[in-house]
């Protein structure tokens, strides 16, 4: 299946670089990049390329990287206890209509995070 792809989505414009953003990983169906509002230091967000506003919008084999990069990028934080977060709909607290993967590291006091970014 094709990637489809909103004009008008912010998140589509990311993906195709007319809007910057701090890239973590990229492949063909997948982009991560951190938060341009973090939550807390390596707050990034992992999204499908393919365009839809909720996971039930998007087809099953656009989804199959986003766990493991979730899994890596929390690794790569040294963040010892994180969150994932992925809202859907207004009544959901979704403000991006472009499905995204929060991945949100836990602020170590004694340890701090480790951030380890861009990915290798
Ligand atoms: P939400 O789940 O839709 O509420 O989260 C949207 C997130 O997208 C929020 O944390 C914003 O800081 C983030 N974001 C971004 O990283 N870059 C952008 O250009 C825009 C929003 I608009």
């Amino acid at each position: 299946m094709s990637t489809k792809m909103s004009a008008a989505c912010i998140f589509c414009k990311i993906i195709k670089g007319e809007i910057p953003c701090f890239k973590l990983f990229e492949s063909d169906k997948t982009l991560a990049f951190l938060d341009i509002n973090p939550l807390s230091k390596g707050h990034a967000l992992v999204i499908p390329k393919h365009h839809g506003e909720k996971l039930t919008d998007i087809p099953d084999d656009q989804l199959g990287e986003i766990l493991p990069v979730v899994k890596r990028l929390a690794a790569a934080t040294g963040a010892k206890d994180w969150n994932l977060l992925q809202n859907n709909g207004k009544l959901a607290h979704q403000e991006v209509g472009h499905v995204h993967f929060h991945m949100i590291p836990k602020p170590n006091e004694k340890e701090g995070l480790g951030v380890g970014w861009p990915m290798q």
